[in-house]
């Protein structure tokens, strides 16, 4: 496979953009290589600038869970386009967005509408803050909350690609603030909160990790949290932007039955444009401008074209709820495939699945945290990834990443899928 066209727009890329990318992990900077420019997609399959095939696992990193170029979110977006791209005014359209999520998200009565999630995550930190009058939030190691100043701590994603220990251009204050626990260690968060007793404003957790591969939470870590923030006022804010519309209708606090008391939404909201949102109970919600004074704003916020996108999406998934349990049974059937080959090639390695999440780390321990993540063989990985890219199979180029399925794969594209990683190991034992 040739990828003469990615190497010249690469090349040339990186004349005018940083790194020559737009987002750091896209850089394929801890795989090596080149990044593939892509030109366009449809379903399961993405298409090169070369005009090489490859079946996708990362699905725009989560919002094209029924496939790309989606025909009826297309023609939706066709369709609005002629009315105007925006209006910086009120519509009929963000009504019927926020009641379509009201009605699917629990424990949401009021949402607000952004451009990304790291916008949503931002704003709901400063909403607790602002609700509760205290500055310190806890969030986890590998946890990746989008690129606010209050996140970059620990972070999971590119910070933990590309292994960057501390963000210059943070403040002192700003990362003081921001405190830090394993994930899945309840008696470390135990301990801070007791510590920092009457100063910790929320705690911000992705219920099911996809930043750092994918991390399920361990049984009653979740439960232990929620009681943590009932017993000492602390706002729960659980990041859905990867979980939310993709795990169930209800998001990761449907599939976990755990009540949040903010959430934050983005990839699947907007059905592939620029989306997010946070929302929860009203007792909250008020706080926000121009309800109450924690002031928070955007031209962009709830514009028309990414309304109709991810209303259209959103709808999809409500009508054919059985989408849910398609994706599980092909993330089910892929994750037996893989753990076939690879036991069968016979040095260690972690599948971690949750719906349609899952993610390969070669390491010889569960790998439950930050710290176990970490410590898996990114080497086997990197040769894995390249392999996989050589046979048209496209992952996350870092381990760091989950791996997102869309529902446009076919039992075939899985099967390409593990007969490629079996080939794939194959080279690797012979390197
Ligand atoms: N933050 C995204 C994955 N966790 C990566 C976005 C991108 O590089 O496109």
């Amino acid at each position: 496979m040739t990828r003469n066209k990615s190497e010249q727009l690469f090349e040339r890329a990186q004349r005018s953009i940083p790194g020559g990318v737009n987002s750091p992990v896209r850089a394929f900077k801890s795989v090596g290589g080149t990044p593939v420019f892509m030109k366009s997609a449809k379903g399961a399959y993405l298409y090169d600038a070369d005009g090489n095939k490859y079946i996708d696992y990362i699905a725009s990193w989560g919002p094209m869970i029924l496939g790309h170029a989606y025909e009826p979110v297309v023609k939706a977006i066709q369709e609005y386009a002629a009315y105007s791209t925006s209006f910086g005014a009120p519509t009929r359209l963000e009504i019927e967005m926020a009641e379509l999520i009201i009605s699917m998200a629990p424990n949401v009565d009021l949402i607000r509408m952004v451009s990304s999630g790291t916008e949503a995550c931002m704003s709901a930190i400063r909403l607790a803050r602002g609700y509760t009058g205290r500055n310190k939030i806890i969030k986890f190691e590998g946890h990746y909350h989008g690129h606010a100043d209050s996140f970059l701590v620990k972070a999971g994603s590119g910070v933990a690609t590309f292994n960057i220990q501390t963000v210059p251009g943070i403040t002192a204050g700003v990362a003081n603030d921001t405190l830090t626990a394993a994930f899945n260690d309840l008696d470390a968060v135990k301990k801070l909160v007791a510590q920092y007793k009457g100063e910790i404003a929320a705690i911000i957790v992705e219920p099911v990790a996809g930043n750092m591969g994918c991390v399920l939470p361990q049984p009653h870590f979740h439960e232990g949290l929620r009681k943590l923030c009932d017993e000492h006022g602390i706002v729960f804010i659980f990041d859905e932007v990867m979980t939310g519309f993709r795990l169930a209708p209800g998001g990761a606090q449907e599939k976990l039955t755990i009540k949040a008391d903010l959430v934050t939404y983005g990839k699947v909201i907007g059905g592939g444009l620029p989306v997010g949102a946070f929302g929860g109970k009203k007792e909250i919600m008020q706080h926000i401008a121009p309800l109450g004074n924690v002031y928070q704003a955007g031209t962009l916020s709830g514009n028309p074209i990414a309304m109709i996108a991810g209303y259209t999406l959103l709808k999809e998934l409500i009508n054919n709820p059985s989408i849910y349990k398609e994706l599980d049974e092909k993330t089910e059937y892929l994750h037996k495939g893989l753990e076939k080959v690879l036991q069968a090639w016979g040095q260690p390695f972690v599948i971690n699945r949750f719906g349609s999440m899952i993610s390969v780390h070669f390491s010889d321990k569960p790998v439950i945290d930050f710290a176990t993540a970490s410590s898996a063989n990114n080497e086997v990985f990197k040769k894995y990834f390249h392999a996989m890219l050589n046979r048209g199979v496209y992952l996350p180029p870092s381990a760091f990443e989950s791996w997102f399925l869309n529902n446009a794969l076919t039992k075939e594209d899985l099967d390409k899928t593990i007969s490629a990683t079996k080939e794939s190991l194959e080279d690797i034992a012979k390197q």
